[in-house]
């Protein structure tokens, strides 16, 4: 629970200026923005079953762990608190995730006894970004970003109290089904750390839960990579179209790719083949017309994707029919 009055984390306090705005500073409107993060912090896995002071039940929604596609590198991390801790507060449980792309990181918090933002409800992270608890305010922590469902602040200690910074990036903001907030924020707003520590807070009257009870979690940003698994290719025929489906594996969700820019190239006895591209299935695709008098000789081709400044690619050569 609290070292201190929920109320005190926040500049002004409950129903202060952090809370009068509309919208706060660097708020995206809903959008494209929050709709691919709740695609993308939905398959995160989100389960009480670990972690629990209780056993499930307890309100707790369950729900069946993925299968990791990755067997290494991915971001992704997850950490657990107990349930029944927060009174009637929004409570943290298991697989609350944090993980980092390029620019952005994206926590998911993990609250089994809503299903939404309500208007008594506040979120808070503390980021400890300096690696000590002693310095920073709650918790050590050098930034304090506070949101509910219609705004959000991010604040910087100056030794004495946080205050609001303008964003860089917009901060994104939604509710995923079966899981609770999820927030992606520039990795600059927070002064590009390579490591922090955080803290999980919520508050809703008097009641509050701290996830985790004491201290703080660590996580450690990983490079954004893609990796380029199967690729399939169709049959070469001379006259007729050949396919070929790349797989692609993010390494911040450990989900398939849909989306970047991909490029086709090909070649055929020294001839550059022309090719399109698109994701269809969760898999890139390329298509390119055979030659027709290209019987006999190898079609060399390749899939790359380029998504968040990072490419996967994968070459192939086929005998034409
Ligand atoms: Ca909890
Ligand atoms: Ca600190």
């Amino acid at each position: 629970m609290f070292d201190d009055r929920p109320q005190d984390l926040i500049r002004g306090g409950r129903g202060g200026p952090a809370r009068r705005g509309a919208r706060g500073r660097g708020v995206a409107t809903r959008g494209d923005g929050e709709a691919r993060l709740g695609q993308l912090a939905a398959t995160a896995t989100a389960t009480c079953t670990s972690g629990t002071r209780s056993p499930a039940g307890a309100g707790a929604k369950p729900s069946a762990p993925r299968s990791p596609l990755l067997t290494t590198g991915t971001a992704l991390r997850t950490f657990d608190d107990f349930v029944e801790d927060a009174g009637a507060a929004p409570d943290y449980c298991g697989a609350n995730f944090v993980t980092n792309d390029t620019g952005t990181l994206t926590i998911g918090m993990h609250i089994h006894n809503r299903s939404g933002f309500s208007i008594d409800d506040t979120y808070a992270v503390l980021f400890d970004t300096d690696g000590s608890a002693s310095t920073g305010g709650f918790r050590g922590g050098e930034y304090l970003l506070v949101f509910d469902g219609s705004m959000s602040e991010l604040g910087r200690w100056d030794g004495s109290t946080y205050q609001t910074l303008t964003l860089q990036t917009p901060l994104a903001v939604t509710w995923v089904d079966g899981l609770g907030p999820a927030i992606r924020i520039g990795r600059s707003d927070l002064g590009n750390p390579a490591a922090f520590d955080f803290a999980l807070v919520s508050f809703s009257g008097e009641d509050g839960d701290a996830a985790p009870d004491d201290g703080a979690w660590s996580y450690q940003l990983a490079p954004f990579e893609l990796a380029a698994k199967s690729l399939t290719v169709g049959r070469a025929k001379a006259g007729n179209p050949l396919v070929a489906r790349l797989l692609v594996i993010r390494t911040d969700f450990d989900v398939e790719l849909t989306e970047g820019t991909i490029a086709c190239t090909a070649k055929v006895g020294g001839t550059t083949i022309r090719g399109s591209g698109v994701f269809a299935g969760e898999r890139a695709r390329c298509t390119w017309r055979v030659p027709r008098n290209a019987r006999g000789k190898t079609f060399a081709g390749s899939v790359a994707v380029t998504f968040d400044g990072v490419q996967a690619k994968r070459t192939f050569a086929v005998k034409v029919r």
